[in-house]
């Protein structure tokens, strides 16, 4: 029986592998291993013979089954051991690039544009873009025969056959949303309404749907000096150095007196620098809001008045990013934006190959 015993811890112990304990496992305590076949001769022993042998060989069976787990166990930490020293990271090395996306510019020049006006104590209004013609033009003292109104700069939905009511239009400007925030809102008002608006007109300088902030300030006193002020500190913080602004005595329908507001620029080997030089770039029209748009949106003008503008965000983004072209916007062309760094995309394949 010690021998049994010691020869199969021995072999056990010498095992190189789970393969070969497997076997060993087998050769021992499988059906017809050694110990099993001993195990069944108990059955032909005598009582007394049984007695000794009995309580024996379930001992070395429990023992050779634990040495099998113990040495199992063994062998893997020996092979985790072994895989551990045989591999390693080099944690100095350069991580994967991944691009990311980026924020168009108009976007990020509305973010930037809305963010200047809130701190003067501007709110955003928004409102539909599809709009009835009272709403775009007559409440802004646009009349019916306004070259604004013909045909060729503004887009009109289609009406069914025989449904003889105006039809709606894609908003030429966000007037009619601060039109809407004052009827519902009353004065006094500090509103700025950036947003999508649409004309009929596609080259090198326009496109049919652009981007466009207007401002609105009214209250008891508010006058054209205060509407000098804000822009000045607009521009200022906009371009991030202080910008000088012209204001030329101008028309719209909807302002009286008006004015077009110029910015100082220079211009060197083709490119446009805002905040130095002696040249002058028109980027807005503005003026004092119109007797008759207070009445029209329910502000009664002899107890209120204020001033108003309007601007192309595109104009402004192009301005600041050096972009130098309007369709760069547009464009499902991505290289143009990439150019200007903001196109982090990758560029779809139809686009590929220059
Ligand atoms: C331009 C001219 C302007 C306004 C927009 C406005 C709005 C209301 C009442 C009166 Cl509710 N005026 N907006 C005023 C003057 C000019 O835009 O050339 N924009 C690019």
């Amino acid at each position: 029986m010690n021998d049994l015993r010691g020869g199969w811890l021995e072999r056990i112990a010498e095992a190189a592998d789970e393969a070969a304990l497997e076997e060993l496992r087998v050769a021992a305590l499988g059906k017809k291993g050694e110990i099993s076949l001993k195990m069944r001769e108990l059955g032909r022993m005598t009582p007394e013979e049984r007695q000794v042998a009995g309580p024996a060989l379930n001992a070395l069976k429990d023992e050779v089954n634990s040495a099998l787990a113990a040495k199992k166990a063994a062998l893997g930490d020996a092979a985790l051991e072994a895989r551990l020293r045989g591999e390693w990271l080099d944690v100095t090395l350069p991580g994967r690039h991944r691009r990311v996306g980026t924020i168009h510019p108009v976007s990020q020049v509305m973010e930037e544009v809305t963010a200047i006006f809130a701190d003067m104590g501007f709110a955003v209004a928004e409102g539909p873009q599809i709009e009835t013609d009272w709403y775009n033009f007559d409440a802004l003292n646009i009349p019916g025969h306004h070259p604004a109104r013909a045909e060729m700069d503004t887009f009109y939905t289609h009406r069914a056959p025989g449904d003889n009511r105006p039809p709606h239009v894609l908003r030429t400007h966000t007037s009619p949303v601060q039109i809407r925030h004052m009827e519902a809102h009353g004065a006094p008002v500090r509103v700025i309404a950036p947003g999508r608006v649409y004309r009929a007109d596609y080259d090198q300088t326009h496109t049919p749907m652009f981007h466009q902030v207007e401002g609105l300030a009214i209250d008891r006193d508010i006058s054209m000096a205060n509407l000098k002020w804000v822009l000045e500190e607009f521009f200022t913080a906009y371009f991030g150095t202080s910008v000088k602004t012209r204001f030329r005595a101008s028309h719209f329908p909807f302002t009286e007196p008006s004015a077009e507001v110029d910015i100082q620029c220079s211009w060197e080997g083709g490119t446009v620098k805002v905040g130095e030089g002696d040249d002058w770039l028109e980027v807005l029209g503005s003026g004092m809001v119109h007797p008759h748009v207070l009445r029209s949106a329910g502000v009664d003008p002899d107890e209120w008045q204020g001033f108003a503008f309007g601007m192309g965000i595109d104009r402004i983004a192009m301005l600041k990013y050096g972009i130098p072209d309007l369709r760069a916007f547009f464009d499902s062309d991505l290289r143009w934006l990439r150019h200007y760094g903001f196109a982090a995309l990758e560029v779809p394949a139809v686009h590929s190959g220059v």
